[in-house]
């Protein structure tokens, strides 16, 4: 099977799958992609967006349907828990990030809100805080009110949830959000970053990072 994965560094949908794949040890070509305008990625995302996953010529794009699908054609090892209501509450958590949180903050977004409803940089900051802070607060209650605490966010090995919760907390930092409130997602993150699929998959490890910045 021959996985061309069209992302870029600081693709943070892109780095969840690249996550994924790492996890379950699947090879996979890194495609970098030049422009979001250029007709050829067009016609491959037809929103436009980072990042698509190309199996043998089908282009499939939506991160979470794509690592739904790299578990349905690589289960093992899998990236949900084992018990089902600790797999909806992973799935979930994912959700949050990719449906609720990520999509109000994308570059889109704050382009439209500058450009067109032209808020100042102050306001746009301010909307990007204002998202991560509502997010985060419901992310780090689902992990506090859970039975059994782990290692990771819902297991004692990375599932989905935390490949989603990595990118993300990147991206709070960033904007240079105090992350201090939330000590459960601070302390995934951190168990995460040690392993060698989160460190391949990290912004600065990938082909296209720019010289002089790592
Ligand atoms: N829901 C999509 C979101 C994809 C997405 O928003 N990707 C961002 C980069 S992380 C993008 O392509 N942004 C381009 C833009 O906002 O113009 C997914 O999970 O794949």
């Amino acid at each position: 099977m021959r996985l061309r994965l069209h992302t870029r560094c600081q693709n943070s949908a892109g780095q969840r799958v690249r996550i994924v794949l790492n996890l379950k040890g699947v090879a996979y070509e890194y495609v970098a992609i030049p422009s979001l305008r250029n007709d050829a990625f067009r016609e491959l995302s037809p929103h436009g967006l980072m990042p698509v996953l190309e199996v043998d010529g089908h282009a499939v794009v939506q991160s979470l349907a794509i690592v739904e699908l790299l578990e349905e054609l690589f289960p093992e090892p899998s990236v949900l828990p084992v018990e089902p209501i600790a797999r909806a509450e992973a799935r979930a958590f994912a959700n949050a990030i990719a449906c609720d949180l990520h999509q109000l903050n994308n570059h889109r977004v704050r382009r439209y809100l500058a450009e067109e409803l032209s808020a100042d940089e102050h306001e746009t900051i301010a909307w990007y805080r204002h998202w991560i802070a509502r997010s985060f607060a419901g992310l780090e209650a689902s992990l506090a009110r859970r039975p059994q605490e782990h290692r990771f966010c819902f297991a004692s090995q990375p599932t989905m949830a935390d490949a989603f919760l990595v990118p993300q907390m990147d991206n709070a930092r960033r904007f240079d959000r105090d992350l201090s409130p939330y000590p459960r997602l601070c302390a995934k993150d951190a168990a995460c970053r040690k392993l060698d699929a989160f460190i391949a998959a990290a912004p600065e490890t990938q082909p296209d990072y720019p010289d002089g910045s790592r």
